[in-house]
């Protein structure tokens, strides 16, 4: 017989989600759209904190724009619960904002049952998770990974600098350096998260509990031939940097085949051809190749052929090739104490939870490298994310939240 526990309200977990999804939504598509320090993205924030502010948490922000929420103990240590607020273009309504409302939810819930926590909690909304600059700044900077050379290079596939896009609202990213909390001071971080694909739809499982997560690699390409007139420029004299992408991309299935595995994923799912008109041969092709692994071997050695097969593409049509390594987030296995916490929770609910690798990075990933971290998931309708298709049962979702509020009162000494 599960064991009667506080329970949270799930009409104000809806409300809550839905007043973040009101930043960013595209009626025309129905698609999301808060990119990391958009104004959007910027304008969610102070809505979020104005939340946190009104049920009498203690506020602050941080200098990339994470916000944090303390209920308990003014000082000591905490332990931290959320996800990102940040989403990707045309982004879903889940995504991220799932694990930040029912983070302030389940410390809501524990302050309707006049539950106080011996370990302060914090919640926590991190910026800038999807890696609009190839990172995941928010987290990366609470977990003190962040450094002053990466900060230099980081722009966006437009050219936007990561310096630029914060300095727009008043940031300095080069705080970011020198802004982490001090290791011992966060006693776990844990996160619940939409499964962004299909293996507990298709088990009936309701709640996923991630035993590790995939590293990704992205590698910004530049292939540089020769633009001319699509009509006069005959097959066999032409430096087409179009024609160097296709054999990459081509060369895709090939490649897992032969250095990846059952984890790996490769997605060319950015690509700019210039001057990107019908009837001029592309004179330069500007992609970026996403490479994700639960194993480093297997990224290491797929992204080494992906290289190869650049080059040998640019070779082959007469192209300068330029590969820049836009962001490198090593693949990481998550707290096995914390996750059995969240397994004995589970069972204690009643509740069926896999064990099961993320495809998708999180911040649970980096977190792990400043403290014991856990992330949990439930089923996403047809596995979609990204999308404005994303869609998750409120069900699910209820049994998730209910979920993360017994281990936080248990992991927080909450009576
Ligand atoms: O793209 C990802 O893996 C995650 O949604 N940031
Ligand atoms: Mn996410
Ligand atoms: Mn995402």
């Amino acid at each position: 017989m599960p064991i009667e526990k506080p329970s949270i309200d799930p009409d104000r977990l809806r409300g809550l989600l839905e007043g973040i999804n009101s930043f960013g939504f595209n009626p025309e598509t129905g698609g999301f759209n808060r990119v990391g320090y958009s104004d959007a993205d910027m304008a969610v924030r102070d809505w979020f904190a104005g939340q946190m502010e009104a049920d009498g948490l203690a506020v602050s922000r941080d200098p990339v724009a994470n916000l944090f929420g303390r209920y308990g103990p003014p000082t000591g240590p905490t332990i931290m619960a959320g996800s990102h607020l940040d989403t990707v273009p045309e982004g879903g309504a889940f995504d991220g904002a799932l694990g930040a409302s029912v983070a302030l939810e389940c410390v809501r819930s524990m302050r309707d049952a006049g539950l106080k926590p011996e370990v302060a909690i914090e919640v926590v909304a991190t910026a800038e998770e999807e890696g609009r600059f190839g990172g995941m700044l928010g987290s990366q900077t609470i977990a003190g990974v962040v450094t002053h050379e990466w900060i230099d290079q980081a722009r966006d596939a437009d050219g936007t600098t990561l310096i630029d896009a914060m300095a727009a609202h008043g940031l300095k990213a080069h705080e970011a350096v020198g802004a982490a909390r001090r290791p011992g001071e966060v006693r776990a971080f844990l996160e619940i998260h939409v499964e962004q694909g299909p293996v507990l739809e298709a088990s009936g499982q309701p709640i996923g509990i991630a035993h590790s997560v995939a590293g990704v690699r992205n590698l910004r390409v530049t292939l540089t031939g020769k633009a001319n007139h699509s009509g006069t420029t005959p097959m066999d004299l032409r430096a087409d940097a179009f024609a160097g992408l296709a054999i990459v991309g081509h060369a895709v299935p090939g490649i897992i085949a032969e250095h990846g595995g059952d984890n790996t994923r490769v997605t060319i799912g950015k690509v700019d051809l210039h001057p990107n008109f019908i009837h001029t041969v592309p004179g330069r092709a500007d992609f970026v190749v996403n490479i994700r692994d639960t194993d480093p071997a297997f990224v290491e050695a797929v992204t080494g052929a992906v290289e190869q097969t650049v080059h040998d593409a640019a070779a082959a049509n007469s192209l300068e090739t330029r590969i820049v390594e836009q962001s490198r987030i090593a693949p990481v296995s998550l707290d096995p104490e914390l996750r059995k916490v969240l397994h004995d929770e589970a069972a204690a609910l009643g509740l069926d939870a896999r064990s099961m690798p993320s495809g998708a990075g999180h911040d649970a990933q980096t977190m792990q490298s400043l403290c014991p971290s856990a992330l949990m998931f439930v089923p996403s309708r047809d596995g979609v994310s990204h999308s404005p298709e994303e869609w998750s049962d409120w069900a699910d979702i209820e049994k998730g939240a209910n979920l993360m509020l017994a281990a936080l009162i248990r992991l927080s000494g909450a009576r």
